[in-house]
C-alpha cells in the first residue's frame, strides 16, 4: 500500500492531513505526545485516518514520504532509520511549493520575522494588490491554498520549516538577522544559520542585513542581491543617512516618522522596503505604510503610563537578541532606565550576552524555570534582582522598583511554557496583572 506519514499533530499536521485528502492520498498520523492537543478534533474530522502515539520506524520505513512538522527535530533516530532505507523527508512548505502558482516572499531571522511580514503584508495591500499571510506567523501555508488566489504569498519562515524545504523559489527571500535561538534543536549557530541559509535557494532576489556578519556570510548566488543596515548605503542598497531612511544616494522619510520605536524597527522598516521594492512596489505607497504602521501586540506594545512608569509588554521577545533589541530600543526613548521582567524556558540559551544591558537597567525581575539563570547574571554587575513566582508578584516587584521616567519591560529573552500555552497567553496576563495593579 502507498501511504504518507505525518509526523506531528499539530496545527501543521492537520493542515497537511487536510492537504493530502484533498489530493486522495491515504496517510497516517503520529505523534510522540499521548495526547496531542487537536487529537479529539482530529478523530471527529478524520475517523478513517489512523492516528499512532509515539514514533514506529518500522511503520515508518513503509510510507512513501514524511512530512515532518516544524516541532519535531530531523534527528529523532525513527525519522533517520526510515530516511536511510530511502524514504523521502519533507514539510508542509515544501508541499506548498510544489503547488503554488502565486509570486513568495519569504521572511526568516532570529527575531522580526512577524512584525516585517506584517508590514510588508500592508504594504502589499495599500500599493493596490491581494496579499496572503502564512507559514509560522500561524496561518499553515498550505491552507492558503485553498483561498482565492493572490497577487502575493507573503511566508514567514523558521529555521525549523527550513530545514525540510530544499528549494523555495521565492521572488526575494531575506534573512533579518541570526542570534541564538533554538539551541535545545540545534548543534550550533552555525547550524542553526545553515538552516535559515536555504531560504535563498532559486530566490530571484536575496534581501541581506549587511550589519549582521553571519547574514551577510550567507551571501548567496542570486540573481539581484540587495542589502539594508542602519549605516550609509552603497549605490542600490538601503541605509540612513542623518536620521533619514535612504535608499540609492536618496533621503526619502526621517525615522522618526515610523510610528514604530527603536532602531530594530528601523531595521524592519528598511527590510520591508527592499522586499516590497524587488516585487515592484511603490516607493511612495510603502512610505505611506511605514507611517501608519503601529506593530503587532506583544511586540514592545505600550500598556498604560501609571504614576509617571511606561508598562510594556514584550512578551514575544523571547529570545537574547530580541530582549537585547527591546530594552535598548525603549532605553533610547525615556528619560530614566528600565526596569526588565525576564525568564522563563531558555530552550538552552547562553544568556551572557544580557549582562550589556547592565547600565540601562533600574533593576531586573525574574520570573520562570530559568529565572535564576537570568538573575545570577545581573546580580555580577550590581543591578538589584528580584525573584517572582507568579506575574502578580513580578509586576509588583517591577512597580517597586522603577520610579517616575523609567519603563516596566516584559522582555523574557525566554519560551512561555513553563507557566504559559504560548507568549500571547503570557502577554496577555501581564497586561491584566498591569491594569490590577494600577486599580489598587
Ligand atoms: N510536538 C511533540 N511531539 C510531536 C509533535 C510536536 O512533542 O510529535 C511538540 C513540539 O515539540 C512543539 C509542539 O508540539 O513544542 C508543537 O509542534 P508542532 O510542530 O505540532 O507545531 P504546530 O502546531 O504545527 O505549529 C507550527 C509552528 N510551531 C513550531 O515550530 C514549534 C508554529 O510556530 C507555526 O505558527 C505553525 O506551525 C504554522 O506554520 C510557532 C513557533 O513557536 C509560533 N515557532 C517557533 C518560533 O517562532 O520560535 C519556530
Ligand atoms: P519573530 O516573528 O521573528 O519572533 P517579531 O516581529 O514577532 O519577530 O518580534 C519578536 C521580538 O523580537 C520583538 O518583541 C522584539 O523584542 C524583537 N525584535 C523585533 N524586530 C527585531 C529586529 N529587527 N532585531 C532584533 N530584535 C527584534
Amino acid at each position: 500500500m502507498s501511504f504518507d506519514a505525518i509526523i506531528g499533530l499539530g496545527q501543521t499536521g492537520e493542515s497537511c492531513a487536510r492537504f493530502l485528502q484533498r489530493c486522495g492520498r491515504d496517510f497516517i498520523v503520529m505523534d510522540s505526545r499521548p495526547n496531542p492537543p487537536l487529537l479529539s478534533k482530529f478523530r471527529q474530522d478524520f475517523a478513517h485516518v489512523p492516528v499512532y502515539h509515539g514514533f514506529d520506524a518500522e511503520r515508518l520505513k513503509k510510507a512513501d514520504r514524511l512530512i515532518v512538522s516544524p516541532g519535531v527535530s530531523l534527528q529523532q533516530p525513527e525519522i533517520q532509520l526510515a530516511r536511510a532505507q530511502g524514504v523521502m523527508v519533507l514539510g508542509d512548505i515544501a508541499l506548498f511549493v510544489e503547488h503554488n502558482t502565486v509570486p513568495v516572499v519569504a521572511i526568516s531571522g532570529s527575531n522580526g520575522k512577524s512584525t516585517v511580514t506584517t508590514l510588508l503584508g500592508e504594504m502589499i495591500t495599500h500599493a493596490g494588490f491581494r496579499c496572503q499571510l502564512g507559514g509560522n506567523i500561524g496561518i499553515p501555508a498550505l491552507d492558503l491554498l485553498t483561498q482565492t488566489p493572490a497577487d502575493f504569498v507573503v511566508l514567514e519562515l523558521s529555521s525549523f520549516q527550513l530545514e525540510t524545504t530544499d528549494a523555495l523559489n521565492a521572488h526575494a527571500a531575506t534573512v533579518l538577522n541570526l542570534s541564538a535561538d533554538h539551541m535545545d534543536r540545534y548543534t550550533s549557530l552555525d547550524d542553526y544559520g545553515a538552516a535559515k541559509q536555504k531560504i535563498f535557494r532559486g530566490a530571484s532576489t536575496a534581501v541581506l542585513n549587511r550589519q549582521d556578519k553571519r547574514v551577510l556570510s550567507m551571501l548567496p548566488l542570486n540573481d539581484s542581491v540587495v542589502t539594508f543596515g542602519l549605516d550609509a548605503p552603497d549605490t542600490g542598497q538601503w541605509g540612513v543617512v542623518d536620521g533619514r531612511l535612504t535608499y540609492d544616494g536618496n533621503t526619502l522619510m526621517a525615522t522618526d516618522e515610523l510610528k514604530l520605536p527603536g532602531l530594530h524597527h528601523v531595521e524592519n522598516a528598511l527590510a520591508a522596503l527592499a522586499l516590497g521594492q524587488a516585487i515592484g512596489l511603490p516607493q511612495w505607497s510603502m512610505l505611506t505604510t511605514l507611517k501608519t504602521f503601529s506593530g503587532l501586540s506583544h511586540r514592545t506594545q505600550p500598556v498604560i503610563e501609571w504614576q509617571g512608569v511606561r508598562w510594556i509588554n514584550d512578551s514575544k521577545g523571547t529570545n537574547v537578541g530580541a530582549t537585547l533589541a527591546a530594552v535598548r530600543g525603549i532605553a533610547s526613548t525615556i528619560r530614566g532606565q528600565v526596569v526588565l521582567i525576564a525568564g522563563g524556558e531558555g530552550k538552552g540559551a547562553d544568556f551572557s550576552p544580557l549582562s550589556n544591558l547592565a547600565k540601562n537597567l533600574r533593576g531586573v525581575v525574574v520570573i520562570g524555570r530559568d529565572g535564576p539563570v537570568i538573575g545570577e547574571l545581573f546580580a555580577g554587575e550590581g543591578v538589584p534582582v528580584i525573584s517572582a513566582s507568579r506575574m502578580s508578584e513580578a509586576v509588583l516587584a517591577a512597580a517597586r522598583l522603577a520610579t517616575p521616567g523609567d519603563a516596566v519591560l516584559l522582555s523574557p529573552a525566554c519560551a512561555s511554557f513553563d507557566w504559559y500555552r504560548n507568549f500571547s497567553e503570557r502577554g496577555d496576563h501581564f497586561i491584566e496583572e498591569v491594569f490590577a495593579y494600577a486599580k489598587t
